[in-house]
């Protein structure tokens, strides 16, 4: 396959990564709106709030369970990114996610803190809970980043337990995928995807995390926008956070979630600072946004939310007033 054909069905890969839960739900519904999701909803409600990427209710349950035993913003959004790690039927995330072209399962995954401390792990291997890997780095390493056999070493040193993440099923994924001559999107049958999670604590601080197997059949050593601090993942104490999930190449190329959040630092909504930031990169000359998803989420120091996609079928889950709710966002491309 020549470089630039590999590289638009990298981008189609992405949506049939992004587009899986809703597609499922479309399907089964046999109606143009998944049903499983609430209107959008950006109130502000009280303290504390979990939001999260896609439908990870069991995720942003035990984040909100965290905040609600006395735990802070980063326990919360560590321990609930962990849940879809563990989960092996989440095929882009953690143990059962999506191999590379070459049978490998790399792992990418961020954290930040109230502070502005992070950490990050790229091109993990071996490791299920990178999420954990990548507070290890933030706060037992003079290091922001780790990468590849440097990261698992360490994880290993810090006692984590080396497995293989490529599980049966998602060994015989990349063997169907192999033996295709044309590439034909993937769709991703589960109910969750890469996930990305904004907590904000009792005490008003904030923290996020980002963890993912990256996109699927990916070429060895890639990394996306996930493990990349401004790109797949930013905090400001201050204004708020913000964590992106799609084709992670359009995300890097606009800092997105930098730029959600200092478009909030100007007075902007979290939502209008989603809409800007996928405005950015669907009006960039020749831009070939028919053929891959973004979606950003975003929340402020206020408790106010956001989310926001190129296309259809972008949900973020939000834990709030003692309602765990999955939310469909608005999107773009609406022609
Ligand atoms: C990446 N942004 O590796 C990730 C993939 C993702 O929904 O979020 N998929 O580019």
């Amino acid at each position: 396959m020549n470089r630039r054909k590999f590289i638009k069905n990298t981008s189609i890969t992405g949506i049939g990564l992004a587009l899986g839960n809703s597609v499922v739900s479309c399907a089964e519904n046999n109606s143009d709106k998944p049903t499983v999701t609430t209107p959008i909803d950006n109130s502000k409600g009280s303290l504390p709030l979990v939001i999260a990427t896609w439908h990870v209710k069991n995720a942003t349950a035990k984040a909100m369970k965290v905040l609600q035993s006395g735990g802070n913003a980063l326990d919360a959004v560590e321990q609930g990114c962990m849940v879809e790690e563990a989960d092996i039927k989440n095929s882009s995330v953690g143990k059962g996610g999506l191999p590379d072209r070459d049978g490998n399962v790399t792992l990418d995954a961020c954290i930040m803190d109230k502070d502005g401390n992070c950490g990050s792990v790229v091109f993990l291997k071996d490791i299920t809970h990178a999420v954990s890997v990548a507070r290890k780095v933030m706060e037992d390493t003079p290091h922001v980043m780790l990468a590849g056999e440097g990261a698992k070493q360490f994880a290993i040193s810090q006692g984590f337990k080396e497995e293989d993440l490529l599980t049966e099923g998602s060994k015989k994924a990349w063997e169907d995928w192999k033996v295709k001559s044309e590439y034909k999107p993937i769709i991703n049958i589960e109910n969750h995807d890469t996930i990305g999670m904004l907590a904000i604590d009792k005490n008003g601080d904030i923290a996020g995390a980002c963890t993912t197997s990256g996109l699927a059949y990916k070429m060895q050593g890639r990394v996306g926008d996930s493990p990349i601090i401004g790109s797949g993942l930013f905090i400001d104490n201050e204004i708020g956070g913000c964590v992106a999930t799609g084709l992670g190449e359009e995300v890097v190329k606009t800092v997105g979630s930098f730029l959600v959040v200092e478009l909030m630092r100007q007075g902007k909504t979290p939502q209008q600072a989603c809409e800007e930031a996928i405005s950015r990169i669907v009006n960039k000359p020749n831009s070939d946004y028919k053929n891959f998803q973004v979606g950003y989420i975003a929340v402020n120091k206020k408790g106010e939310t956001g989310s926001y996609s190129i296309h259809q079928w972008f949900s973020m889950t939000k834990f709030q007033d003692g309602k765990n709710e999955q939310i469909q966002s608005d999107y773009f491309n609406k022609t």
